[in-house]
């Protein structure tokens, strides 16, 4: 999905141990104190700010609550543990308040029943604003004026009360998508919110051997107290996907039946889905044939490479049993987390795990009101893990333990597997069929899953990584020797022109990885410069290959050490032992980073800069912004070979996928949008038509398009300042006479274990501003 800045859902990043705004204890000052406050305080109304006093009234199920309640309930909080018991001569804002606004706190006195809280029309919304005023300011005044002991005392229930109203914050915004799904006209909370960046796909598993390791909350700063006490449990082995579960796989699972087929479900499960009559996810609705689903930015076409979102652990548990796998432990995910085996461990969706909601060893409630927080809930629930997008900035930590019921489904949850070798032996399902094998093995999975999900997409469309099969691979070789393909002629020519420089980066010692399988002459151009090199390792996801092009290399280059590493290149993978000690030049060469989405691009630099390490150098070919005639001939060459490359994705779907796609009634269109700064390849139909492919139907418009392909084209600062989102500092350029073609040289200065990835969301329409003839060589 394209990505626009967001302006009230900020994205979050990965953890620190503790919230850093939140990171205060008895000895931070009074100013630090009252400026946390205001901080949390001011969130709140951030996110209460684009509702209206309606929007703010309605409670759309028992289980949420109005939005003015829950600013007003935050309130009560401090008001009600923090200034009656220790705020000399504080007066209470209106006796009745408590009633209103007690949640759970039995001990706080009676309350209002939790289902009707939005049958509280009085107070108004003004009202709540005016207690929300008083309560800071006696906060404030409390803050200022408590002697040392006094201030000692209140600081952890100030803290508490902190974190308390953040969980609020995310309750607000599930809340309010909740009643805004109820609404027939399904408003946007945001108009142009958009998902935050994934690390991208991951079909991979992480080993975590077995072991003993610590879990729980053992660091200075808050924690709540059901993170504790920290413990040792005994882990592994298993496997754990680096990655979340996408809506493609999600729509796989629903093609395949799974949620009619009472044999993946649960009891209590089953019996659910059928009372309810879940078909799919929370949100999603099925318009004309293709799903879409309620975001904040209102009712958006699904997108495959997106985390599921809005699953209960029912589904999530019928989900893993399908895919022949199941749900983390609490203490498993906890531990590879720590350990930097999850991507979007955090900021996306909250993870169900198996562990049910139960105290850990040791572990006693605080005596009072405020022990009811967490102990009493211990039972009936499942642990997630993680946090979601919907969680406050500084919230997160890896000993968290969210908790709902396991049928809850309206909060931002989703969920990763875990294989464990056990795992054949436990699955007996008829409904299993050959499932694991292929999520094992990912690509057949991925080509089926990404097929379907693209076609029932609006506009209809199909990754580019799929060109790549022998034949479009062969296509491809073709299309580099077009006279009017200019980009690898002319990139080469760059190369053999400063192969000398080149060498310099690559002297003994040094490591190169490329990203990608080497086979082509360009790389040849740099081994043949590069002397002295150590060691060079090819990462590329096609074993076979890969293997086939380090024999020739090795024939060819014999003092070379050549260390091919099958791996996806486009996510973190891990350096053969023996190179892991020398500094490592990384080598993305042919400007396939143009195609992909700019988001994705920063992401991907910023993976390859935390697998190279820091003091790592990067090389990277990319094309440039120029004349329109000479790109769309490129495009669309002559004698018809892009024509072919972009046909042939067709003929693979027949191949492979039991497609039935006419070839002859899709035509190629390629051509440049000035606006996104990038060549769309696009396949068109030539007649109202409907295709079968796997047992599904997809109907075509005259005229309708498949969207294939992007390829980006950058000036030289648009693509510097893409890069050094991404946490590299460019260090130098070069490009052809012409400003056709550049490639870039890139320093990573940064600690990679400190790197927290691309911190702003890129939208490419960045791109279109910058002119071409920024492309200078800058020393
Ligand atoms: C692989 N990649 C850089 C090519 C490009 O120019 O975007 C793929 C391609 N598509 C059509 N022609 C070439």
């Amino acid at each position: 999905m394209p990505a626009a800045t967001s302006r009230v859902l900020k994205r979050s990043d990965p953890p620190s141990t503790s919230a850093p705004i939140l990171q205060l204890s008895a000895s931070a000052s009074r100013a630090d104190w009252i400026a946390a406050y205001e901080a949390v305080r001011a969130e709140t109304e951030r996110r209460a700010a684009p509702l209206s006093a309606e929007d703010q009234i309605v409670q759309s199920m028992p289980d949420a609550s109005p939005i003015k309640w829950h600013r007003a309930h935050v309130t009560w909080f401090f008001e009600q543990f923090l200034l009656v018991p220790y705020a000399a001569n504080y007066c209470v804002f209106d006796e009745r308040f408590p009633f209103l606004f007690n949640s759970y706190y039995v001990s706080a006195g009676p309350r209002h029943e939790r289902p009707r809280r939005g049958l509280i029309t009085r107070p108004d919304v003004e009202t709540v604003t005016a207690y929300r005023q008083h309560v800071d300011a006696a906060v404030r005044a409390l803050i200022t004026a408590a002697d040392s002991e006094l201030f000692a005392m209140v600081c952890p229930i100030l803290e508490i009360g902190l974190h308390h109203e953040q969980q609020h914050q995310e309750l607000m915004l599930t809340d309010i998508l909740h009643a805004f799904a109820q609404n027939p006209v399904l408003p946007a909370y945001e108009s142009g919110w958009c998902w935050p960046v994934t690390a991208g796909k991951a079909r991979a598993f992480a080993e975590l051997g077995e072991g003993v390791h610590a879990i729980g909350y053992d660091a200075d700063g808050f924690s709540y107290d059901n993170e504790g006490p920290a413990h040792r449990v005994l882990v592994g082995p298993i496997g754990i996907a680096r990655g979340l579960v996408t809506n493609g796989e999600w729509m796989h699972f629903m093609a395949d039946g799974g949620y009619e087929t009472p044999t993946l479900w649960l009891s209590d499960g089953w019996t659910t889905v059928q009372a309810e009559g879940w078909k799919a996810p929370g949100y999603w609705r099925q318009v004309d044939g293709a799903w879409f689903r309620l975001t904040f930015a209102g009712l958006e076409p699904v997108d495959p490479d997106l985390p599921v979102c809005h699953i209960s652990y029912y589904e999530a548990d019928a989900f893993a049993r399908w895919a022949g796998k199941h749900l983390p432990s609490e203490a498993e995910w906890e531990v590879a987390a720590r350990s930097g085996m999850l991507d979007d461990a955090f900021g996306h969706v909250w993870q169900w795990t198996r562990s049910a909601y139960l105290p850990y060893p040791g572990y006693r409630a605080a005596p009072g009101a405020l022990g009811e927080y967490n102990g009493k809930f211990m039972v009936n629930q499942m642990v997630l893990r993680g946090s979601s997008l919907a969680t406050p900035e500084g919230h997160a930590r890896y000993s968290y333990r969210n908790f709902f019921s396991p049928q809850a489904r309206w909060q931002f949850t989703g969920l990763r597997l875990v294989d464990h070798p056990d795992n054949a032996a436990m699955i007996a399902s008829p409904a299993r069929k050959a499932r694991p094998a292929e999520m094992e093995d990912g690509a057949a999975f991925d080509f089926a899953a990404d097929v379907v999900a693209g076609l029932q997409a609006r506009p209809k469309r199909i990754p580019s990584k799929y060109f790549y099969d022998i034949a479009g691979s062969r296509l491809f070789e073709e299309i580099t020797q077009l006279p009017e393909y200019y980009p690898t002629r002319v990139e080469r020519g760059i190369l053999a022109e400063n192969a000398e420089a080149i060498a310099k980066l690559l002297p003994a010692g040094k490591a190169l990885v490329e990203f990608g399988n080497g086979s082509s002459a360009k790389t040849r151009i740099v081994l043949r410069a590069a002397r002295e090199l150590s060691a060079y390792v090819p990462v590329d996801i096609a074993a076979e290959f890969l293997k086939e092009q380090a024999e020739a290399l090795r024939l060819e280059f014999p003092s070379l050490n050549v260390l091919p590493v099958a791996a996806d290149f486009t996510r973190a993978f891990d350096l053969p032992t023996s190179v892991r000690t020398m500094p490592r030049v990384g080598f993305f060469p042919g400007s396939t980073i143009g195609n992909f989405e700019p988001p994705d691009a920063a992401g991907f630099l910023h993976h390859a800069g935390q697998s190279l390490g820091k003091d790592a150098v990067m090389v990277v070919g990319v094309d440039l912004v120029k004349n329109e005639a000479v790109l769309h001939a490129a495009y669309n060459d002559a004698a018809g070979v892009t024509a072919r490359f972009n046909l042939n994705l067709l003929a693979r779907i027949n191949r492979e996928l039991d497609g039935h796609f006419d070839l002859g009634s899709f035509e190629h269109r390629a051509f440049f949008d000035r606006g996104h700064s990038r060549i769309e390849m696009h396949l068109v139909s030539r007649a109202a038509q409907r295709v079968k492919i796997d047992g599904h139907s997809f109907d075509f418009a005259e005229g309708e398009t498949i969207h294939t392909e992007n390829s980006y084209k950058y000036t030289v600062e648009a693509f510097r300042a893409l890069a050094r989102e991404a946490g590299w500092r460019p260090i130098k350029v070069w490009t052809d006479s012409d400003g056709w073609f550049s490639i870039h040289v890139l320093a990573n200065d940064t600690d990679a274990a400190n790197q927290t990835g691309p911190r702003r969301l890129w939208s490419a329409g960045s791109f279109s501003e910058a002119s071409p003839s920024s492309a200078a060589v800058v020393p």
